[in-house]
């Protein structure tokens, strides 16, 4: 599409705004300003810890903001939004509030650096630092919109949605570098969702100038040629250009014409933030040409020659601006830090309790057959969907088909291990769907639709490439609730198949980690090793309010040991509550995964040949894990061994040992053991996946060795 560039409409040169807006205009845009200019100087003084501005890009803030719906809209910001914020509704004492980092502040309860805005009311969504997550997270948004519309049971539910809702992302011209940008344009486009992309180019990240990031020097440029995506470039430090450009830009997406992507050519008056110099890389020579378009003065300047303001009344709007923000910041510096005994409310959902007695049902077997952990997991999908029209599903080759004209004669794809199998034909294509291959697009949309009231169980399809995500998975998904002191959340569940014993499986198809995630705070690590666990705990999973990574063992999917009875459309295990899976006396195996049922076998061998009879327990959940259960086996056996299929360093059976030897010392006999795969990645040959992997065999002599001890 070409790129439309804006000249001034002569026969209405502002826009359709009065006069009264135009110097609201202007207040905005100098109120910004002088926040900023406030919060250099308290930072200076030690009053607050960090600052960060929106200086120069004040014209196109308020033009957005102006443009936009407050809390009917929905808006993805970045740290130089202060005026886009101030023009939505957030005020001053809100802005210092998080500068000083109070308990008070509605953004973040003092959890987050100023200008990292949020507010709920306004649908103004929590934001974060790392450059660019927030695209895919305001694509998820509207996507959530956009389904909300398709899914008939939801449809007449104004309360989820508004049919010509838009969202706003933002972001400035270094970080359009990030991959995300592309991804999330990309998908935006291709579903035509009414995503605005504000690029807020003012040539530096940092101290690296555009040339350095982006072919061309112009992301506007870069991006001509997409399918369904309107370009806008604009001067942003003109707002009635600004204006007029967000104001037909909003439009088209209202119209559901398609994404659009907003490039705004800004300033940066100051340095990047209070911790950059900006004179040790730019000369004199570039800040006097950025002065001279600074839309503080140049816009004061223009409503005084077009006799909308006269000198008089422009120096009572300052000094009526510098009262204001005098006073809000008197105000602020009066207001308390959060206690220090709140410092982990809201890592996890303060309402909704996953470990407690609510989410234990018992099993209501019907007359079927037992059968596998992918049929238990189909069936618990099935029924969660049926329940909750919220739900949709959606990754890399999770419907049957996508061209839909196909299902009439074809039996249907539905995953490559078949646990989605059947749901699109059931639920249809708006709820079970494929995504794009790219990890990081199925988490980041599931974060937008997840913050916004949709339930997504998006699937990734092996463990070994989740690491696209993983910027996701750390810094958003699990941050959400924390970060907006409880005034947003993510409840989601992501499922990935992972692990080894395939034969065949090789590097990439074998990997495991959970660790990395059970080291990540805010979120839930679950594990099945029976069909019948794994029914119940995803049932959890997705009844909970805490976002969950589901693991599910691929060698698992399909053995005939630890197949299971349907147990019904309610069933529910909750988390934290470790399985026995075998009975003994002598020693305790505390693992989970794969290898619960190699251990028993492992114990069932011990026990016949040397009469040794270790216990066997099945973790199910190694975030939160049950230390009550492991505990009193230790107390009883007096030997601990922990064993599991990760490399046996730094991982998650250390964290275990470390507990046991800390919580039951007393009563310990021996070392605590990690018996686990060598620290090596699992390689194709057979021979050597044998060799890395733990076996029955060298967990036998594992147990055997511990109960000598
Ligand atoms: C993923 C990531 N990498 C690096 C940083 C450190 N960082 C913060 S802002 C920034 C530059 C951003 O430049 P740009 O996107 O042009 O926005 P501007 O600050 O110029 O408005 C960098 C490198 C970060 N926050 N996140
Ligand atoms: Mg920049």
């Amino acid at each position: 599409m070409a790129i439309q560039t804006t000249t001034e409409d002569k026969s209405n040169r502002y826009h359709g705004l009065d006069t009264g807006q135009l110097v609201e205009l202007y207040r905005t845009i100098y109120l910004s300003r002088r926040l900023d200019d406030r919060e250099i100087q308290l930072k200076r003084q030690n009053r607050i810890f960090f600052q960060i501005s929106g200086a120069g890009h004040e014209a196109i803030g308020v033009a957005a903001g102006l443009a936009l719906q407050p809390g009917y809209d929905w808006i993805y910001t970045y740290y130089r939004d202060r005026t886009l914020c101030l023009q939505l509704g957030v005020t001053p004492y809100e802005m210092l509030l998080q500068a000083v980092a109070a308990e008070d502040d509605p953004a973040s309860g003092g959890r987050q650096m100023p200008s990292h805005w949020g507010k709920k009311e306004l649908n103004i969504v929590t934001s974060s630092s790392p450059t660019g997550t927030q695209f895919l997270n305001a694509v998820g948004c509207a996507e959530a919109g956009y389904r909300f519309g398709l899914i008939e049971e939801l449809r007449e539910r104004g309360d989820l949605y508004k049919e010509d809702e838009v969202v706003l992302v933002t972001c400035g011209d270094g970080t359009t570098s990030q991959g995300e940008f592309w991804e999330a344009i990309n998908t935006a486009a291709n579903l035509k969702l009414p995503v605005i992309f504000l690029v807020e180019d003012n040539e530096y990240a940092i101290s690296v100038p555009i040339e350095v990031q982006t072919a061309g020097g112009s992301i506007s440029r870069c991006m001509s040629g997409l399918p369904d995506l309107l370009i806008e470039e604009v001067d942003g430090c003109d707002p009635l250009a600004s204006y007029e450009v967000m104001r037909r830009t909003v439009q088209h997406c209202r119209e559901r014409k398609g994404a659009a992507l907003v490039h705004a050519h800004v300033i940066r008056p100051y340095s990047h933030s209070m911790s950059d110099d900006e004179r040790l890389y730019r000369p004199e020579s570039e800040r006097e040409e950025d002065a001279k378009v600074d839309p503080v003065t140049t816009f004061a300047r223009r409503l005084i020659d077009d006799g909308i303001l006269t000198e008089e009344a422009l120096e009572k709007l300052k000094e009526d601006v510098d009262a204001e923000v005098a006073e809000a910041t008197d105000r602020a510096l009066e207001a308390s830090q959060p206690p220090p005994d709140s410092a982990t409310l809201y890592v996890y959902s303060p309402d909704v309790d996953p470990t407690s007695d609510e989410f234990a049902s018992e099993p209501e077997y019907g007359d079927a057959d037992p059968t596998t952990m992918v049929d238990l997991l189909n069936a618990c999908l099935r029924d969660e969907m049926e329940r909750d029209p919220p739900i949709v599903v959606f990754g890399e080759d999770v419907a049957d088909a996508s061209r839909e004209a196909a299902l009439d004669h074809v039996k249907g794809k539905g995953g490559v291990f078949k646990v989605t199998w059947g749901l699109q034909r059931k639920f249809g294509a708006a709820r079970v769907y494929n995504s794009p291959l790219a990890e990081a697009n199925i988490v980041g949309r599931a974060i937008g639709m997840a913050e916004r009231g949709m339930k997504p169980v998006a699937e990734i399809q092996f463990f070994d490439y989740i690491w696209t995500a993983m910027m996701q998975m750390r810094n958003e998904m699990p941050l959400v609730r924390y970060r907006s002191a409880n005034a947003f959340e993510c409840p989601l569940v992501i499922r990935v198949t992972y692990g080894g014993y395939l034969k065949g499986g090789a590097i990439y198809h074998s990997q495991t980690g959970a660790s990395i995630f059970t080291h990540t705070p805010g979120m839930r690590v679950v594990c099945p090793a029976t069909a019948e666990d794994a029914n119940g705990l995803l049932r959890t999973a997705i009844r909970c309010d805490d976002p969950v990574l589901f693991l599910e063992h691929k060698h698992l999917y399909r053995q005939t040991y630890n197949k299971g009875r349907y147990p019904g459309p309610d069933y529910m295990i909750p988390f934290g509550r470790g399985r026995l899976a075998r009975e003994g006396s002598d020693l305790t195996i505390v693992t989970y995964g794969a290898t619960v049922q190699r251990s028993v076998r492992a114990a069932q061998a011990v026990a016949e040949e040397d009469g040794v009879e270790a216990e066997v327990i099945d973790l199910r959940t190694l975030n939160p894990v049950d230390m009550e259960i492991v505990v009193k086996s230790v107390k009883k056996t007096n030997k601990a061994l922990v064993v599991y299929e990760d490399p046996r360093s730094w991982g998650y059976g250390a964290e275990i040992a470390a507990r046991i030897a800390d919580e039951v010392f007393e009563w310990l006999d021996g070392p605590v053991r990690r018996h686990a795969a060598l620290d090596s990645f699992v390689a194709y040959a057979p021979q050597l996946e044998d060799a890395i992997l733990p076996q029955v065999d060298d967990i036998g002599a594992a147990i055997r060795d511990l109960a000598r001890y």
